[in-house]
């Protein structure tokens, strides 16, 4: 594998950042994270606006244009010869003090891996997840807004620490005024009849790229989409429940806190969902 760091190819052995890199010290950087499918980079301009918006909010110069973050992506998936696989963009303050002054940071890191992912086994996705809520609930928008996507994950670590204590692979995070806000890595929409309903992004949710996408499908088959706040007793008492993300792009819910939702397998209007997500993956992209 070829490792992009600052303009130059590493091999996996070779692809090393400075213990003093302030990304690692102070989880003071941004990601972002991308599939390629069919030869295809999915919604890539999407991923690389949304690292700038990360950017701009954590007053972080990325070294790189646009256009030019584009074309790395890109040549990276090329050199590692990747059609179909996951791949995760790192920006970080760079190489600074042992202190917290990003302004002692001269020049800022950009990493691109090109490699695979498979978050859930495949069966979880035949038969849907049992997830759960855990106590602690998502970063506040005045404190470290959940919209940027920074390298100081430790919010959502805790949350799926928690859940994997109880036996769950995804976490239920409520925002402090203890409205859904999303998973650790994943949004999360309920059905309830004709209805596809999730959180708004003020509820403390990432603005997910699969989220948006999941909302224009639906919009174009017909259906009516709502962003509205959502409690607990609104998911138990929704007809189904999906969570999606890069990684597991749609996957079914079918149990939250011991409650089965609807019929508990997954509903009719997930399964479409996800072929018409699955059809859109082959078919959209920058070409590799
Ligand atoms: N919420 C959070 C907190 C996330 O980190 C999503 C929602 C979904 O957003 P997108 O834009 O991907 O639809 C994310 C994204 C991983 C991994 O390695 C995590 C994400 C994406 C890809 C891989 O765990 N999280």
């Amino acid at each position: 594998m070829k490792i992009y760091i600052d303009g130059k190819y590493y091999s996996e052995q070779n692809a090393k950042i400075s213990v003093f890199d302030h990304g690692l010290l102070y989880g003071d950087g941004i990601f972002e994270g991308i599939r390629a499918y069919n030869g295809r980079v999915f919604k890539l301009k999407e991923h690389i606006d949304r690292l700038f918006y990360s950017a701009k909010a954590i007053l972080l110069t990325i070294p790189l244009t646009h256009a030019e973050m584009i074309r790395a992506v890109v040549d990276t998936c090329r050199r590692n010869k990747l059609r179909n696989g996951y791949i995760r963009l790192v920006v970080t303050r760079g190489v600074g003090t042992l202190g917290l002054n990003p302004n002692k940071c001269k020049r800022p890191s950009v990493i691109i891996i090109a490699d695979k992912i498979q978050l859930y086994p495949a069966e979880y996705y035949e038969r849907g997840l049992e997830i759960i809520t855990v106590p602690t609930v998502r970063n506040l928008h005045s404190a470290l807004n959940p919209a940027i996507k920074s390298l100081n994950y430790l919010n959502n670590i805790l949350a799926k620490i928690e859940a994997n204590n109880g036996g769950c692979e995804e976490a239920i995070m409520l925002n402090a005024q203890g409205f859904v806000a999303e998973c650790t890595g994943d949004n999360l929409f309920v059905v309830k009849g004709d209805r596809l309903v999730t959180p708004p992004l003020t509820s403390g949710a990432l603005y997910g790229i699969t989220r948006g996408v999941v909302i224009q499908l639906a919009q174009r088959a017909g259906m009516s989409v709502a962003e509205t706040d959502l409690t607990r007793y609104d998911l138990f008492n929704a007809d189904e429940c999906f969570l999606t993300g890069t990684g597991a792009e749609l996957i079914p819910v079918v149990k939250i806190d011991g409650r089965v939702i609807g019929s508990g397998k997954p509903g009719p209007i997930t399964k479409s969902l996800v072929q018409k997500y699955h059809e859109l993956t082959q078919v959209s992209g920058e070409p590799i």
